[in-house]
């Protein structure tokens, strides 16, 4: 019998946490794949996702899918009971891929040139503090300007995928979060409600801890 489980290859606190959400909200099977920063893990990572990042989820069939907004997309596709994202071809559906596509190569962006600013340079560690200072300037401007689209979701009312990304790409924010919620209040509703959602507690209480 061909299986129906997913398998989630995640890190703690990593871009997993978004994807086991959503998997949470859909309600279906599961297993995850924890990996950790050791070589060896990182190495066995590759031959499921060449760039050696998390997340990566292996479909039921066994294809391999790597970029947290493709997989996030493709989960919203495979399970449209579950609402997470708008009808394809509908307007609200092309609102809904450019949050998506927003988040993944800007919001995400900038969390990585902040948490690896020495990757960003020739010169490597010598020009860390100036990279991450941008990066982090760069990071409130992006939610800066998708909190001006939160009604209270993303896309107005109705949950999408693009909420449980969103919560966790501003819970990454390196700067002073509680100034950020207090200057950008719709951003600190937004969390709120997604931190109460069932599946979103489930998910965190298995990424806690690196
Ligand atoms: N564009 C990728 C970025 C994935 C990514 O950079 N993941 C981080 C964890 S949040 C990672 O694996 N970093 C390890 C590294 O860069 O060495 C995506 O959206 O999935």
């Amino acid at each position: 019998m061909a299986s129906n489980t997913y398998n989630l290859y995640g890190r703690a606190n990593s871009g997993s946490l978004a994807v086991q959400i959503v998997l949470e909200e859909i309600g279906a099977p599961y297993e995850m794949v924890w990996v950790s920063r050791a070589p060896e893990e990182v190495a066995a990572l590759r031959q499921i996702n060449p760039t050696g990042k998390v997340p990566a989820l292996v479909l039921p069939d066994g294809t391999p899918v790597f970029e947290s907004a493709a997989i996030l997309i493709h989960l919203t596709h495979a399970h449209p009971a579950a609402n997470l994202a708008p009808p394809a071809g509908t307007t609200a559906h092309a609102r809904f891929l450019q949050w998506m596509l927003f988040l993944s190569s800007n919001v995400y962006e900038t969390v990585l040139r902040s948490s690896y600013p020495e990757r960003y340079s020739t010169i490597g560690q010598a020009a860390a503090n100036e990279i991450k200072q941008q990066a982090v300037a760069d990071y409130a401007r992006h939610l800066e300007l998708i909190h001006g689209a939160l009604s209270p979701y993303v896309l107005g009312e109705t949950l999408s995928a693009a909420d449980p990304y969103l919560y966790m790409l501003t819970a990454w924010y390196p700067g002073d979060l509680a100034a950020l919620h207090a200057r950008l209040p719709k951003l600190a509703q937004h969390a709120e409600l997604l931190h109460r959602r069932a599946a979103t507690v489930k998910a965190e209480q298995a990424h806690t801890g690196d």
